[in-house]
């Protein structure tokens, strides 16, 4: 647990950022009354924070059922995205259910029946659910085979659903895959990674997928991740998504790849995006130790703007990529996710998988196939992950991440202001609603930032979660902001959160 106290009175300010910190929120310059900082801050937020989701990776619908009622929809989640959905190729890699078959809803997380019923429950205590569609392709099989729940698929036949001169065929590559992502006739009309690519400027294929997502939409999901939206060009997504109703939430995955021509602002008119910066950036100075303020402009430089954005740590490719934090660096990866929800860009995804050492290692699953039930502990201590292969990873246990959605609704809208710096520690304001500090090196740091919170005694929403108040004190760590300033004395590796209504 974090130890944190505070110190009275304001701090010369000997950075630029803390001078404008201490100007924003009028904390006493030298020589000022002391008692003005006594008197409550007028809170400026009005607006609703953009409700957080998290992805359930790989995990079957009976789970997700329970988890919504247990821990999802007590934490304050307000949406969950699921792994596909629909009929898939057959196999033990977690991967075979982004090669679709066809769009039954049977798949090795379980039937049609038990992903209704889901949603049901899921929406009953306020938690949406998104499904990911796969419509960009089918199979990457090159041998005819059957699918999951029997259905045969050829390369290019899926009898009842797609034939050959429903596919491109770029004739751009040797072998018709993509090759160059500099090359966008490449990147949309020939094949990732074999996977046989819709055209989806055929009437006849968008029909199909039209029906596919109006299925899911009649079991009651509110929206889609469409999966490779890079490779389908933006106007057949556009096509697709106006066909649907209006207020179908749409989450487009775009990989912002440097120097590519394709950017995921082309696919904004549609819904949102998952901005890969926002990933990147996150990360560096929890690494490094060194921190600067992002660019608070919105859009903020290389990101799309902030309502456009979909926001995370990682997902289910980057924690087998590109991702330099993920949960096998738990305690990083608890500071990660504190910044993520603390922020005031994006929509925030907070990602939940399982421990795995092999990339491909699908979820543990039965002689048939099906991926076996898993169910969390309501609370796992912050920042602790099983280490064995197949364990799911159980983040949204942890009380850091319902202290932060309830930091989220108290904060609302208020914007981010430029923080402070101290060795490997860091803090912002959330402008007079709340503060959000981490220690990103091994020792001990103190850092000291003037706020615009009421003074008064705080109960930590990091240590404590979402009821970090209690009727005699703090589930978790206390402190106290005096003279408007508060003083974060953090143990290595560790984060802390308050927020107005987190004061005793
Ligand atoms: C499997 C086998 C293959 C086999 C295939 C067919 O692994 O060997 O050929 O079956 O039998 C998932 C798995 C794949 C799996 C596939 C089908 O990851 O391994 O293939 O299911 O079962 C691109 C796409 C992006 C895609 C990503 C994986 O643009 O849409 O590749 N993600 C989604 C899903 C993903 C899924 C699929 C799509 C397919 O989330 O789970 O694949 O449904 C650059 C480009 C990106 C590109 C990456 C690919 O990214 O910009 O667009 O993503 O390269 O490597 C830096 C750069 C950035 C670069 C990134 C790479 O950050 O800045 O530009 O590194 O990490």
């Amino acid at each position: 647990m974090p130890a944190i106290r505070a110190r009275g009175g304001c701090r010369t300010a000997a950075a630029l950022t803390a001078t404008v910190v201490l100007l924003l929120v009028g904390c006493a310059p030298s020589g000022a009354p002391e008692n003005e900082s006594d008197a409550p801050a007028q809170p400026t937020a009005l607006g609703e924070a953009p409700g957080a989701g998290i992805q359930l990776f790989q995990l079957p619908w009976t789970s997700i059922a329970a988890e919504c009622e247990q821990t999802l929809g007590p934490a304050g989640f307000s949406w969950l995205l699921t792994s596909p959905p629909n009929e898939h190729i057959r196999g033990a890699e977690w991967w075979t259910s982004y090669q679709p078959v066809s769009y039954q809803l049977e798949s090795r997380l379980g039937s049609r029946a038990e992903f209704a019923e889901m949603v049901q429950r899921c929406g009953a205590v306020g938690v949406d659910v998104i499904a990911d569609a796969v419509i960009n392709h089918m199979t990457g099989q090159d041998l005819p085979g059957t699918g999951v729940a029997g259905s045969a698929h050829e390369h290019y036949s899926y009898p009842g659903l797609y034939g050959p001169d429903d596919f491109h065929h770029c004739g751009l590559t040797g072998d018709d895959d993509i090759h160059d992502y500099g090359s966008r006739e490449q990147v949309q009309t020939c094949e990732l990674v074999n996977l046989a690519d819709l055209d989806t400027a055929s009437a006849p294929v968008r029909d199909r997928i039209g029906a596919y997502l109006d299925d899911l939409l009649s079991l009651g999901v509110a929206g889609f991740r469409i999966d490779a939206a890079k490779h389908i060009a933006a106007d057949d997504v556009a096509a697709i998504v106006a066909e649907l109703p209006e207020g179908t939430r749409i989450l487009n995955e775009v990989i912002r790849g440097a120097g590519e021509p394709i950017e995921p602002e082309e696919y904004t008119e549609s819904g949102q995006v998952f901005e890969f910066s926002y990933a990147r950036d996150l990360v560096q100075p929890l690494r490094s130790g060194v921190w600067t303020d992002p660019e608070l402009s919105d859009p903020r430089p290389l990101h799309v703007a902030s309502d456009d954005a979909v926001v995370f740590v990682d997902n289910h490719d980057t924690e087998r990529g590109e991702a330099k934090v993920t949960a096998k660096m738990a305690g990083l990866y608890l500071l990660a996710n504190v910044l993520l929800l603390g922020d005031d860009y994006g929509t925030p995804v907070v990602y939940s998988g399982y421990t795995f050492s092999d990339r491909d290692a699908g979820a543990p699953a039965d002689a048939e196939g099906r991926v076996l039930p898993a169910e969390c502990p309501p609370v796992v201590e912050n920042g602790v992950v099983p280490t064995d292969d197949g364990a799911r990873t159980c983040i949204q246990s942890w009380p850091a991440i319902g202290g932060m959605l309830a930091f989220r609704e108290v904060v609302g809208d208020a914007p981010r202001l430029p923080g402070i710096e101290e060795g490997d520690a860091y803090a912002f304001e959330r402008e007079a609603r709340g503060v959000v500090a981490v220690n990103a090196g091994h020792a001990a740091e103190t850092v000291t930032i003037p706020t615009g919170l009421p003074d008064g005694e705080y109960c930590d929403v990091v240590s404590g979660g979402r009821e970090a108040r209690t009727d005699g004190g703090c589930q978790g760590a206390a402190f106290t902001v005096d003279g408007g300033e508060a003083v974060f004395e953090l143990d290595g590796r560790t984060a802390a959160a308050i927020h107005l209504e987190s004061r005793r």
